[in-house]
């Protein structure tokens, strides 16, 4: 709840608000301990909290200030390190820190100064997005203004080895391929995507996209003509890019000629997308346009289907679906977000932070509103994080 400082813990199967909790200065985004016990949230002022899920309320158990400018943190997951380190990195200062996972007593705090992979040297480049490997005891560690990514390897924290990977500069934020080897990560002001083999430990490809590549985490399937594929949307084009993702699966073999191009750009009614998402169960890919200038795409999401891409997405009006009176103010319908079921799709429309806003809660197969939740407390709602899909990286 963005503007509020505040997250809401809602029920899945009731669609009630469990809770509603305190947290850091327009809050921003939440992951998952690897137990699913935990909700760690990252707020713009750096405070980090951790919320224990399985009290008989949940509560806020352990804070720690990163900074004094923040958007990412995570856990580790890798096992035997499960949920042993939390990882935080800062706009300001310009690093990241790692801390004892349970306390938040901080344990390493690294710098990020140095030099841009175009050989400046930059005081202060900022942390971007973070994400924790599966199948390897270390992070993926995004640094923006250098271009900079940094596998670091929390096996010995006394003994911190990073391998620092030279990719292109303004990255933002990234997701997993389908098979966890490959992180996709966009360098939004270079209209580029970078891919990071993290088996390697090296860069598996720069893919050109269209202008400024937003993803979020991404979303991956298999396409019918293509094979897996990451996707990504675009707040500079009003396309969604398919990314060709290289598999070390025999049966996708075939598709090797196709990898780290662009295989296809889904033709979306405007620019302005911040979000995708899809579900391994599901037939549909989910786009949202909330940056778009224009009412109708800002209020609303475009539904593909898997199928046929070359079909015109369906138009949800989520605005109107929430049943609210019309607004003068534009409300921005943000960020799709799968249920563990893969049969809802959840969208925050984000309205001012005197306006009431909503999540509207739709069926996948229907496309039908199945529940919207416009209880006063949600203010400004912008992302959603499932539990068990943030916890396995599905998307
Ligand atoms: Fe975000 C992800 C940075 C504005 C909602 N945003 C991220 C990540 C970064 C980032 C680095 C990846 C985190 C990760 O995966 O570890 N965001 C920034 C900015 O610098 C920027 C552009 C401006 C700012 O000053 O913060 C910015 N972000 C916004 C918003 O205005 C959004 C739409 C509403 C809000 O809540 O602030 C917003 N950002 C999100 C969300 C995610 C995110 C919902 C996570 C998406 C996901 O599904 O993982």
């Amino acid at each position: 709840l963005r503007d509020a400082g505040k997250l809401a813990l809602v029920d899945g199967d009731t669609h009630k608000i469990w809770k509603i909790l305190d947290t850091g200065y327009a809050v921003h985004i939440s992951r998952l301990s690897a137990s699913g016990r935990y909700v760690y949230t990252v707020g713009r002022d750096g405070l980090t909290t951790i919320i224990d899920m399985y009290y008989e309320e949940p509560t806020t158990v352990a804070t720690v200030r990163l900074g004094s400018d923040a958007r990412s943190v995570d856990t580790s997951k890798f096992k035997g390190y499960e949920d042993k380190y939390l990882i935080g990195g800062t706009y300001w200062p310009p690093q990241y820190s790692i801390m004892d996972g349970e306390t938040l007593e901080p344990m390493k705090i690294v710098s990020t100064r140095g030099n841009t992979v175009d050989g400046d040297y930059h005081p202060e480049p900022r942390v971007a997005s973070i994400v924790a490997s599966l199948t390897k005891p270390e992070w993926v560690v995004n640094v923006k203004e250098t271009g900079m990514i940094l596998l670091v390897d929390y096996s010995d924290i006394s003994n911190l080895k990073t391998t620092t990977i030279e990719s292109a500069k303004f990255l933002h934020d990234g997701g997993w391929d389908a098979s966890g080897r490959y992180f996709m990560v966009a360098a939004n002001a270079s209209n580029k995507v970078a891919a990071v083999d993290t088996k390697t430990g090296k860069l598996a490809a720069l893919v050109d996209t269209a202008k400024i590549p937003h993803p979020g985490r991404g979303a991956n399937f298999v396409h019918p003509e293509f094979g897996p594929v990451w996707s990504t949307g675009h707040l500079g084009d009003a396309v969604v890019s398919l990314i060709s993702t290289a598999s070390d699966d025999p049966k996708f073999a075939k598709y090797k000629a196709n990898n780290w191009k662009v295989v296809q750009e889904l033709k979306m009614p405007g620019a302005g997308n911040l979000f995708v998402k899809t579900h391994p169960k599901s037939k549909n890919f989910w786009a949202d346009a909330p940056m778009n200038p224009e009412r109708e795409l800002a209020e609303a999401v475009f539904v593909f289907d898997k199928a046929d891409l070359k079909k015109e997405p369906i138009r949800l009006d989520v605005a109107k679906d929430s049943g609210l009176p019309e607004s003068k103010a534009i409300r921005r319908a943000v960020q799709p977000e799968y249920n563990e079921a893969g049969d809802e799709v959840w969208i925050s429309l984000w309205g001012g932070k005197t306006d009431q806003s909503a999540i509207v809660i739709y069926d996948d197969k229907t496309l039908k509103v199945k529940k919207v939740i416009t209880d006063p407390a949600i203010v400004t709602p912008t992302g959603k994080f499932n539990v068990y899909n943030t916890m396995h990286d599905v998307y």
